[in-house]
């Protein structure tokens, strides 16, 4: 493969660990560089510190096998994965920080002839900034006019959280090169594990694919949340609705909900708001859109208990989406905890199934406690359901009978 012997995967978390265990599980020797420690400390143990299908699996096989080791030293190698946070500040402006730390650590390894790939979800221009950082600190490499001596692609993730192992096999791949032989070297990297079709272009080409995605999705459920809220207004069931608009053979309607969480979904769209202000006008509707509706349950939520002296709201549901564990970003969490603040007399019992305890932004809150949905309804006034998961869509309606349902994702119809 093109000299690759030994990558490094700079990032341990939801995309780089999967990422590093299934180089690994090819003819790869990888080392995995985390500036948290207690992450390599997992990591060098095969134990996965969040929930992701068959990841452990690989992870285990590839400790044993030798082929995977993790470390906090970025160490030299023939290729590095960047797979780092690209968080946005408080003005919803990239925050590129991460990248620019671990480009600065990756320059002092550097001897000639490396990859170095970004797979961060970034604004476009990034990969540029990164390789001008990185050749900043080393002039001795920089002879762009002659030949690449450094190689730089971007080439984005696009797994989705639950089905990680099996889309990063079968996904197609858009690798975006600085220069053509960087993204032939990064798509023959990728091909060791990558079934799917690995389509080439330029690097700012696939960073801005890779938010048009995210914000292809944002757009199509805004639509699906506005309709949620014209719906109720006009008194009819928007999930039936959607159901009989998508049978048309060109409608396919997204489903609304509480809001839209995520890393990724919330967050992308706006790095192309930020790249053009003026003309991303329906991309920026549609974050704005899907972030007040939280808050739009709330309001409901909160109507309804006005009936109660002290009600007892049973919250189904904290993670982000259904049958993960992930509670970063979730519009569950925000409204439970928005609950608990503005009905101090209520109690908020919330169910969890794939937690045991609560996350640190909700324990302080002495009117909210962590249940399991029997015990929940025993005692609950109001049922609201914030998280899809399986295990409540077997609920039996007969114990819903006595209670106010309020239903975020229409499984109960
Ligand atoms: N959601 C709805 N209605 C829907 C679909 C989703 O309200 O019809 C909500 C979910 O409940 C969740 C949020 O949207 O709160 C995002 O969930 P998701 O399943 O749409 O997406 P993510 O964030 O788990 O993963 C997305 C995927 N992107 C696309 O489908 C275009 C994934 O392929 C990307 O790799 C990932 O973002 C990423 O890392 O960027």
């Amino acid at each position: 493969m093109d000299g690759i012997k030994t990558v490094a995967v700079v990032g341990l978390g939801y995309i780089g660990l999967p990422t590093a265990a299934i180089l690994a599980s090819q003819d790869v020797n990888v080392i995995g560089v985390d500036v948290n420690e207690k992450t390599v400390d997992a990591v060098s143990r095969g134990e996965v510190p969040f929930v992701e299908p068959d990841l452990e699996t690989y992870l285990a096989g590839a400790i044993a096998q030798g082929q995977l080791r993790a470390t906090t030293q970025m160490p030299p190698a023939d290729a590095y994965v960047i797979a780092v946070p690209t968080p946005f500040s408080s003005g919803h402006e990239p925050d590129l920080s991460h990248i620019y730390a671990a480009a600065d650590s990756i320059a002092t390894q550097l001897t000639g002839g490396e990859l170095i790939i970004l797979e961060s979800t970034s604004p476009p221009g990034a990969t540029e900034k990164m390789a001008e950082r990185v050749l900043g600190q080393r002039p001795d490499l920089d002879q762009s006019n002659q030949r690449e001596v450094l190689h730089f692609a971007h080439c984005p993730e696009r797994v989705l959280p639950g089905r990680v192992m099996i889309e990063l096999a079968t996904n197609d791949r858009i690798v975006g090169g600085i220069g053509e032989q960087a993204a032939l070297k990064a798509k023959a990297l990728y091909e060791t594990f990558c079934d799917g079709e690995i389509l080439l272009t330029d690097a700012r080409t696939a960073e801005m694919a890779k938010l048009v995605e995210n914000s292809y999705r944002d757009v199509n459920i805004a639509f699906a949340n506005e309709l949620s809220i014209i719906s109720e207004k006009l008194d009819i069931d928007v999930w039936e609705l959607i159901e009989l608009a998508n049978h048309h053979p060109r409608v396919n309607i997204l489903q609304p909900g509480p809001g839209v969480g995520g890393h990724c979904i919330a967050v992308d769209p706006w790095f192309i708001v930020a790249a053009d202000p003026d003309g991303a006008q329906l991309i920026r509707k549609s974050r704005e859109v899907n972030d007040a509706k939280p808050a739009w349950v709330i309001d409901n939520v909160v109507s309804k208990a006005e009936r109660f002296k002290e009600p007892v709201i049973a919250a189904l549901g904290l993670s982000f989406k259904p049958d993960i564990d992930d509670l970063r970003a979730s519009p569950a969490v925000n409204i439970v905890s928005e609950l608990v603040e503005r009905l101090p007399e209520a109690s908020v019992l919330a169910v969890e199934p794939h937690i045991d305890h609560l996350p640190t932004t909700l324990q302080r809150q002495s009117n909210l406690e962590l249940l399991d949905q029997t015990q929940a309804f025993e005692r609950a006034d109001i049922v609201v359901l914030l998280v899809d998961h399986t295990a409540f869509k077997s609920i039996d309606s007969r114990t819903l009978a006595d209670k106010i349902v309020i239903d975020t994702k229409g499984i109960w119809r």
